[in-house]
């Protein structure tokens, strides 16, 4: 795919999309989510990297939970209370949104949620269509939280569902939060599903009512202790009690996130992410040969896809496989 955007362009919109400016950052993702951006991705990042924007030191943090647990609700009281408090920081939210049609609105797409200055420049919001039912993360998800990590101290990514979706999303945080709310059945649920071991925290939202919340509480407390108990060593995660209704634990939440640093686990992302667009893209075949790939350390995510592409096809080339592998 032909590149849109001369140097000078691509320059000019990453200054203007690091000001803040929406719109040039916009046409940035709008970019990152077409198939096939791999020429693009290549010039974007390696200009961010000349011109000094890493985001290595942004922290991704994932909320995921069943539809309707109040997500989009806590991070549209979570910003209002961010923008007051850290007037130097900036923060964006991704979400994956697959029942917008169902649900009647997309991300805060209901104004009554949240009112924002319209030309806050500290705060950046994305909705993205699903690519499955249930609100998998999308291939071009990953793109967009790099691409947002360089211009922000903070990316949020919202999506939906109960089991392979905490799990992806989760790879991509460096701090991922189950959202519950009381006696919702949740729980059974997920730990049917062996997802509660993949939060690092758990946010027990529509806590309004205060004999309904502490029951629910003990109930989550206990079952985290239970399993923490079948892992020796183990700890037990943070659970959070919020209300956006009544703004019950929204500083609490607050202070927490913003004390959390990101992990050292950027390479390692990155290898899972190409192993995941290797999977999708060959199959089984092409993990195979990703296996018997070495790669440089610390190459950024190009390099590798370049690397495992050109391995890959040559295999294909000398007909020693088939895609169907
Ligand atoms: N009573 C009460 N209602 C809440 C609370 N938080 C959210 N809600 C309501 O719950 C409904 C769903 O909230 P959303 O924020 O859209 O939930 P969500 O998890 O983002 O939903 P999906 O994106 O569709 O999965 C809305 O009608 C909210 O007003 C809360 O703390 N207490
Ligand atoms: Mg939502």
């Amino acid at each position: 795919m032909a590149v849109k955007f001369s140097p000078e362009e691509l320059k000019e919109l990453i200054r203007n999309a690091a000001d803040g400016e929406k719109f040039p950052l916009a046409k940035l993702i709008t970019e990152l989510e077409k198939p096939n951006s791999f020429e693009f991705r290549k010039l974007l990042f390696d200009e961010l990297e000349k011109s000094g924007f890493s985001g290595n030191s942004s922290l991704t943090v994932g909320l995921t939970g069943t539809p309707g647990a109040g997500k989009s609700s806590l991070l549209g009281e979570f910003s209002s209370e961010f923008l007051k408090r850290f007037p130097e920081r900036k923060m964006a939210v991704v979400a994956v949104d697959p029942s917008s049609h169902i649900s009647g609105g997309s991300f805060l797409g209901d104004r009554t949620r949240l009112s924002l200055p319209t030309r806050e420049k500290r705060i950046y919001f994305r909705s993205q269509p699903s690519q499955l039912e249930l609100g998998g993360v999308n291939p071009y998800t990953y793109h967009v939280i790099r691409l947002l990590r360089c211009f922000f101290d903070f990316v949020f990514v919202e999506t939906v569902g109960i089991g392979q979706n905490e799990i992806e999303v989760s790879k991509l945080a460096d701090l991922s939060f189950l959202v519950m709310v009381p006696l919702g059945g949740d729980q059974i649920q997920f730990m049917k599903s062996g997802i509660m071991e993949v939060p690092d925290a758990f946010i027990l939202n529509k806590c309004d009512e205060e004999a309904l919340a502490k029951a629910s509480y003990h109930t989550l407390t206990h079952t985290l202790e239970f399993l923490r108990d079948l892992s020796p060593g183990g700890s037990v995660p943070p659970v959070f009690m919020t209300s956006v209704k009544t703004k019950r634990g929204i500083p609490d939440l607050l202070e927490y996130i913003v004390s959390e640093k990101p992990g050292d686990k950027r390479e390692e992302e990155t290898l899972l992410q190409i192993r995941k667009w290797v999977k999708n893209e060959y199959g089984n075949f092409g993990l195979r040969i990703l296996s018997e790939i070495h790669f440089p350390k610390n190459a950024d995510y190009e390099t590798y896809e370049a690397l495992a592409e050109t391995e890959i096809g040559k295999r294909f080339k000398d007909g020693s496989a088939t895609r169907s592998e």
